[in-house]
């Protein structure tokens, strides 16, 4: 028997699929364990309104008791969103104890990719992606979810990594896995708060019919694979990259001092963060993924127009 993962879409997400709708992926980890509680429950909701007001189904992913689901439902959505149940963070490797134990959790990019590949949902909207953590060439500590960038057959849209990240070795790495990394109206890599990491861009596209194009050809031409857009915050919403830069230190030599490790860092920096910015970083962070969900339904509007 061909193996296939023990998955569910809800009906409005297979009724999408099914009729060759647009569908926008969205991951789970963002709200369990990337943004605080009250505001994360509104953001998901907010967004899955943004995608579906552009003409998109949204389908947020999760593993809901031991069963990979597409398409959260408002309750399904406040379980995850709630910070009094334990949310496993699920990325790839942790998919068979979830699956086994019936477990429920949140998934990351890399998970929610590869449950996203499984049910043909070929677009995907996020914050900001895992990659190679400063210190990498110490700690080993590189994302799941840059190998499955490079294996799983989606179009992934986020605001560029998080300095809290080695941005310049997360984009090696894309290249040595062999994902474009598409500037959406931009030539410089952006850093998530900031619109600029004063990297440059593979290439750079204007238009959401010219992602899709590349997607399409992409796959067509048999080279597996995510794509990862790029979409700079807006202007108004940023952060000063000096300010954040300060944040990211203190966050870091916290982590430091309290043998932060392993898949626990990833949140631990984030709430940091917003605590020494006293918020200003939340308010930039839901400017962004409601930017990138814009664009990801736009780009699922044009692959499947
Ligand atoms: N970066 C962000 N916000 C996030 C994450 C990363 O700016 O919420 C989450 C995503 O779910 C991402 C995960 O897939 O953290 C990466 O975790 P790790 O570094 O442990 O692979
Ligand atoms: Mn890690």
């Amino acid at each position: 028997m061909a193996p296939s993962l023990p998955l569910k879409c809800s009906l409005e997400v297979a009724d999408a699929l099914a009729g060759g709708q647009p569908v926008v992926a969205r991951e789970s980890t963002i709200i369990a364990h990337g943004l605080p509680h009250p505001e994360n429950a509104k953001t998901a909701q907010l967004l899955e309104q943004t995608i579906r007001d552009r003409g998109a189904v949204p389908a947020t992913i999760a593993v809901l008791e031991g069963v990979a689901t597409a398409g959260l439902n408002a309750a399904e959505l406040a379980h995850i969103a709630n910070p009094e149940t334990e949310i496993l963070k699920l990325s790839r490797r942790d998919l068979p104890f979830a699956f086994s134990k019936n477990r429920t959790g949140a998934t990351t990019v890399a998970a929610t990719m590869l449950i996203a590949a499984a049910a043909g949902i070929r677009v995907f909207a996020t914050g900001g992606i895992g990659g190679v953590h400063r210190g990498a060439e110490v700690s080993f500590d590189i994302s799941a979810d840059l190998p499955e960038l490079g294996r799983s057959d989606v179009a992934v849209v986020c605001a560029g990594p998080k300095a809290i990240l080695n941005i310049p070795a997360t984009l090696e790495y894309l290249e040595t896995l062999g994902v474009p990394v598409i500037g959406y109206r931009c030539d410089m890599m952006p850093a998530f708060w900031s619109q600029s990491a004063d990297l440059h861009v593979d290439y750079r596209l204007d238009t959401a019919a010219e992602i899709a194009d590349l997607c399409i050809q992409k796959w067509r031409a048999g080279l597996n694979g995510g794509v990862l857009i790029v979409n700079p915050i807006p202007q108004v919403n940023q952060i000063d990259p000096a300010k954040i830069e300060t944040a990211i230190t203190d966050a870091l030599a916290l982590a430091d001092e309290k043998s932060i490790s392993g898949k626990a860092l990833t949140p631990f920096l984030l709430d940091q963060i917003r605590h020494i910015t006293e918020g200003a970083s939340l308010h930039a962070n839901k400017a962004l993924v409601h930017n990138n969900a814009l664009l990801a339904a736009d780009i699922a509007v044009e692959m499947t127009g």
